[in-house]
């Protein structure tokens, strides 16, 4: 018997459960989703992806048969979900698995980019200490006023480090968390005045799109840090770049920028940003619970028809 085709959008680990999904479905790996053959487009039953491949209404139609989308992530803004929901094709992410590395990351990129940690390490390779003891002072983590943009999942376990800090902390959302007793902020430009490290953990999409904006950073200050873990959409990143060369933003530390891989070569010229290659995510151990959770809802899905971690569509 033929089996459906899981359409693999991304190269995979090995991982043990891969085993039972190609005893269910033949699993065609592509990169380019324009050269399926037609044959086995119409067999696709399923999309195996990241968080970062764009799936689109385009490709969503060039596949009839098409029942779920399994992305490898927790954001989902790269997938049409309103074309997925008019569809009936279920969509699932990868939740909760990824909240400790990811927050571990927005901690990382904050001590960083206060305590000068890459600067440093460019200073003491360069070789600049034999030569002059002359490194800028940073600034003081502990005790600082900590903003979070976004108290989601990952948002919540980044504030809660907080407290290993000694921080003062205040966050802004969509609405009030009624699960927290930390201090909501109903104005984003109010938060960011009040913080000293600002750190975005909102969704990506249309409805954070350019949401810090020059406003905000200026809000935020000559001394004030950006931290951004979650998508370069949410920040207006040629506003950044001048707000730092310009010295009316202290520094950021990004992990995501607006058209990755692509970093802008000035922000790649300032000593005041450190940038990592969006892998927040990235380390062995949920890298595999991702995976393992991806397989899981296939495994899943191909037994009962739903998936074990869906996301939910709202219009
Ligand atoms: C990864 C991410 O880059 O979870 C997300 O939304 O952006 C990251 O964890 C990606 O999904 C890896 O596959």
């Amino acid at each position: 018997m033929t089996r459906p085709v899981l359409l693999q959008l991304v190269p995979l680990a090995d991982h043990p459960a891969l085993q039972r999904v190609d005893e269910h479905y033949e699993r065609v790996q592509v990169s380019d989703p324009g050269q399926l053959p037609s044959g086995l487009a119409r067999r696709v039953q399923i999309i195996l992806a990241s968080a970062m491949t764009p799936i689109t209404a385009a490709l969503m139609d060039q596949l009839p048969a098409l029942k779920a989308i399994c992305s490898i992530g927790v954001g989902y803004d790269a997938i049409d979900r309103r074309h997925a929901h008019q569809r009936g094709i279920a969509v699932s992410n990868t939740p909760d698995v990824l909240n400790d590395c990811v927050a571990d990351m927005a901690w990382a990129l904050m001590l960083d980019t206060a305590r000068r940690v890459s600067e440093a390490d460019r200073y003491v390779r360069a070789g600049q200490w034999r030569q002059a003891n002359s490194f800028p002072l940073a600034m003081r983590v502990s005790g600082k006023k900590l903003g979070i943009v976004g108290l989601g999942r990952i948002g919540q376990v980044i504030a809660r480090r907080a407290g290993g800090f000694d921080m003062e902390l205040r966050y802004h959302n969509r609405r009030p968390r009624k699960d927290v007793d930390w201090h909501y902020e109903p104005s984003l430009i109010e938060l960011a005045h009040w913080a000293d490290i600002l750190v975005i953990a909102a969704v990506g999409g249309d409805e954070t799109r350019g949401l810090i904006n020059r406003a905000v950073m200026d809000a935020l200050g000559p001394q004030g840090i950006l931290i951004n873990i979650s998508r370069g959409s949410v920040v207006d990143e040629r506003a950044l770049v001048k707000a730092l060369q310009e010295g009316r933003l202290g520094g950021a530390g990004l992990d995501v920028f607006e058209s990755e891989p692509g970093v802008p070569e000035e922000l790649a010229r300032l000593d005041q940003a450190v940038l990592t290659p969006h892998v927040a995510s990235a380390t062995r151990e949920t890298r595999d619970a991702m995976l393992r959770l991806t397989l899981d809802n296939i495994l899943h899905f191909q037994r009962t028809g739903s998936l074990l971690t869906p996301v939910a569509f709202h219009e």
